[in-house]
Parts: structure tokens; sequence; C-alpha cells
């Protein structure tokens, strides 16, 4: 990754990020006004800790011990270039039923239907590995033709060599996926690891579609 990447990633990330939204039905969704990125994940993989560390901010998305924690789809503007959006985790077995079919429902229909949205981040536990509740929302996706990124999360419960075999096989898994990007980003949030390079990257997605 080039230099001048990581200090754009590293200046985006540095502006003011602020909660504008919170969306629990598709009416409450707000109006699709700059370009979106989401975190999508099983419960309790981390998307609501990566997008604090990305933000350098604690306590904007909130996070739990308990799975289940993000109920609503919320939505962070982000130096009005790009919002994030923190997504309700999906297959966690003991909310209740009604409750998992109305997120998911929810969740699926906004990773299969908004337009701003560039692209989704699919994240793995990096000692769980793709499971089949994720290789259903990479078929969402591949069929809904929205671009997606794995990253791989919490990397600090790993040693080197489990993690350099988690990587080639999480990149052959990837590989028969249409919509997914190749590379795979690893990251821990809590030991902020490669925090710098996932920001430099959502910064050229920022750039890519800023109208100025
Ligand atoms: N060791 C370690 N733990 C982490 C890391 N990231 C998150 N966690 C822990 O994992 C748990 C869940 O984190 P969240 O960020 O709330 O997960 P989530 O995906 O937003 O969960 P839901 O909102 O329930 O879908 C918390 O206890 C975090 O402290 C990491 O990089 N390393
Ligand atoms: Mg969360």
């Amino acid at each position: 990754m080039e230099r001048d990447d990581l200090e754009e990633g590293r200046l985006l990330f540095s502006k003011p990020c602020q909660f504008f939204a919170a969306a629990n039905n598709l009416e409450a969704l707000p109006e699709m006004l700059r370009p979106e990125i989401a975190f999508a994940g099983r419960s309790n993989v981390g998307k609501s800790s990566l997008v604090n560390t990305l933000t350098g901010r604690k306590m904007l998305a909130r996070t739990s011990q308990t799975p289940g924690r993000t109920r609503q789809l919320i939505f962070f503007n982000l130096a009005d270039r790009i919002d994030l959006v923190d997504l309700p985790g999906y297959g966690y077995a003991s909310a209740p039923k009604t409750d998992i079919k109305k997120w998911t429902k929810l969740t699926r229909k906004f990773l299969s239907g908004r337009q701003s949205l560039r692209r989704v981040f699919l994240l793995i536990d990096s000692r769980r590995g793709i499971g089949t509740a994720d290789e259903d929302v990479m078929s969402l996706l591949n069929q809904t033709a929205v671009s997606f990124a794995i990253v791989l999360t919490k990397s600090d419960k790993l040693k080197v060599p489990e993690i350099n075999k988690l990587i080639a096989n999480t990149e052959k898994k990837a590989a028969k996926q249409v919509a997914a990007f190749p590379k795979i980003w690893v990251t821990s949030s809590e030991k902020v690891i490669g925090i710098e390079e996932l920001r430099a990257h959502i910064a050229g997605l920022a750039l890519k579609h800023s109208s100025n």
C-alpha cells in the first residue's frame, strides 16, 4: 500500500464522524445522500468495534459482550464524504425468533436494494472462518452484484502461522465468489492491526465517488 493512500486514510478518519440515523424498518432508512459502506457479519464478530476503531472513537458505535447488541441499522456520516453503516449481526441463536427474522429481513433488503451502497465489508471471526450463514450472505451479494470485501476480525486471537493458513483458506473460498474483492483484510480492533490499511481503502472508495 502506498504512503499517500495511508495518508489519505488517516486524513479522512481524523475528520468528524457523526451518528445521524438508526433504522429498524425500511421506512426509517435515511435518504441516500452519500456513498455508503456497510459492515456485515455474524453477531459478535466485531462490527461495532471495528467502526469504533476505524474512527478512533471508542463509544461511537455501541459494542457489547452480549451478541445481538446492535439491533438497528446505524448510520454514521464521515466528513460528509461517505456514510458508514453498522448492521445488526446474523446467526445469533438465542435471540427471539421473530426478532432475528425481522433484522435479517431488513438487513437483507438493505444489502440487496440500496443504490448508494458501494461496498459491504463482510466480517469473519478469525477463530471461526467462513460459516454457512456467511455463505448465504455472500450468495445474496453475488446475486445482487453488491461488491464485498472479506475482513477477518480478532486476529489477535490467533498465532501467525494460524493466520496465514486462514488467509489462504479464505482466499480460496473468496475466489469462488464473483462479487468478492480479491484482497482479504486482516484486522484486530483490540490491537489496532490492519486498521490503517482499511482506512486507506475506504478513503479510496470515498474519493472515487465524491462529486467534488
Ligand atoms: N480479542 C478481540 N476482541 C474483539 C475484537 N473486536 C471485538 N471484540 C470483542 O467482541 C465482542 C463483540 O464485539 P461487537 O463489536 O459488539 O460485535 P458486533 O459484531 O457489533 O456484534 P452485534 O452488534 O451483536 O452483531 C466484544 O466483547 C468485543 O470487545 C478484537 O479485535 N479482538
Ligand atoms: Mg454491533
